[in-house]
């Protein structure tokens, strides 16, 4: 591993729940086997790139503040490549196994299409090198349809049809570049697939071509023979007022309704959530539901600042909420927990970009453990398989056969007496869970 750009920071190694030394994990440890499987096979943990190579800490305030010396703060494609082994390093110093990127964060965008496509390939060469280099793969691609002036009204959803041409192209380039990365997915965010105002829009029309859109992008990745698990990342606003994709049930629909659902699962964000007005476990558990639970982008918003803060996350709660429906799931098998998270502009130094993804994998591995924990102690599950207990036989099994039909019941009423409920002890639950946190 090169030693190049943190010379100051060491390999970060587990020392265990004793140590002191904030540049070491006190809980995760990579080997530690958890429930017969390995931590960080249970993880599969991945660096946006994005965030931490890319993001300057701006704020709607002011502008950024990160310090990252290795970057010469050009759009050349030379700094381009030259950051591609920061990032390697960082990612091997760390222990993360893979990383994730939008096209332009890690090649800068050209005057031509031919020109960024140019762009896109010589940094490709790079991560390829780097990825032969480390053993670090790719958990998956996306293109940015977002932040160039011709997308302002979206991409797929674009009322321009040069526009949806232009998005498609980039598409394109971005699942043959995820390809032969030997990336294991590949998402779609809805940037600006939304609205900003009703007067202007046909929703209907929108929202047909983004599934064409996406229909297309299944249809080339069959003809590649890309075998990468496609995703769709809910987020209900921000940029747009209100995104097409606004939480896991409006995708799920979207994806039913539009024959999509065999081919795209779903890439949940903890902040995506806050901002749906939804928590994070309901979220994992409307896609568990649905069979659709792919992958996480892992991280969580400040429930006291409005805007999709992208937080690395700390509270153990959460983490453990999550790795309860991940370990219910049977576990990831292409997805990850994606670091979609960046640090606060008041932590602008590069060692802080250690802090944050130290803690964000300690956190979660308290919470693997602990989930480990509550379904081997058994009572949470056993609860709540009792609690619908009365539909495994009698007139509950038959209700849930389909044998039974409104008259049925009617006479089943008519013959019992007044139907008995039990409470639902959620303070007892609540102290269940706190035994274990
Ligand atoms: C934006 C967001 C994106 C996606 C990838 O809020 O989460 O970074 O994860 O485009
Ligand atoms: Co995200």
């Amino acid at each position: 591993m090169s030693d190049e750009f943190f010379p100051e920071i060491p390999k970060i190694e587990h020392e265990g729940p004793g140590s002191r030394n904030p540049l070491a994990f006190k809980h995760y440890n990579a080997g530690e086997m958890v429930g017969g499987k390995a931590m960080r096979d249970h993880f599969r943990f991945a660096c946006a790139y994005w965030h931490t190579m890319r993001n300057p800490l701006a704020d709607p305030f002011g502008p950024g503040t990160a310090e990252r010396p290795w970057d010469d703060g050009t759009d050349s494609v030379d700094n381009a490549k030259k950051r591609v082994w920061a990032a390697f390093e960082f990612m091997g110093k760390c222990g993360i196994d893979y990383y994730c990127f939008h096209d332009r964060d890690v090649a800068p965008e050209g005057a031509t299409l031919a020109e960024s496509n140019a762009n896109l390939d010589a940094v490709a060469d790079e991560l390829e090198k780097a990825q032969n280099e480390t053993g670090i793969k790719l958990l998956w691609g996306t293109a940015c349809l977002f932040a160039h002036k011709r997308y302002n009204q979206g991409a797929a959803t674009s009322p321009y049809a040069d526009v949806f041409a232009y998005a498609a192209a980039q598409v394109k380039k971005a699942i043959e570049v995820t390809h032969r990365l030997g990336g294991q997915g590949y998402t779609f965010w809805g940037g600006r697939e939304g609205y900003a105002t009703l007067w202007n829009t046909d929703l209907k029309r929108e929202l047909d071509h983004l599934a064409r859109f996406l229909h297309m992008a299944v249809d080339y990745k069959k003809k590649i023979g890309f075998e990468g698990q496609f995703y769709i990342e809910p987020k209900p606003r921000e940029p747009s007022t209100h995104q097409y994709d606004s939480d896991a049930a409006a995708c799920l629909n979207f994806l039913r309704e539009h024959g999509l659902k065999d081919h795209l699962k779903l890439n949940l964000e903890t902040n995506h959530a806050t901002l749906a007005g939804h928590s994070m476990m309901h979220e994992m558990e409307v896609a568990l539901a649905g069979g659709v639970l792919g992958s996480v982008d892992a991280n969580t918003g400040d429930e006291l600042i409005g805007w999709d803060t992208d937080q690395f996350p700390t509270n153990i709660y959460l983490t453990t909420q999550i790795m309860l429906c991940v370990l219910r799931m049977g576990g990831f098998t292409t997805g990850g927990l994606n670091f979609d998270a960046k640090p606060r502009r008041e932590s602008f130094e590069p060692v802080d970009l250690f802090h944050a993804h130290i803690g964000g994998m300690d956190a979660f591995a308290r919470g693997l453990k602990i989930a480990h924990a509550i379904l081997e102690d058994g009572r949470l599950d056993q609860f709540r398989k009792d609690r619908y207990s009365s539909y495994d036989s009698g007139i509950g099994a038959r209700i849930e056969s389909g044998e039974a039909g409104f008259e049925e019941l009617e006479a089943h009423v008519l013959a019992n007496a007044e139907p008995v409920t039990r409470s639902g002890r959620q303070e007892m639950l609540e102290n269940l869970i706190n035994e274990f946190i």
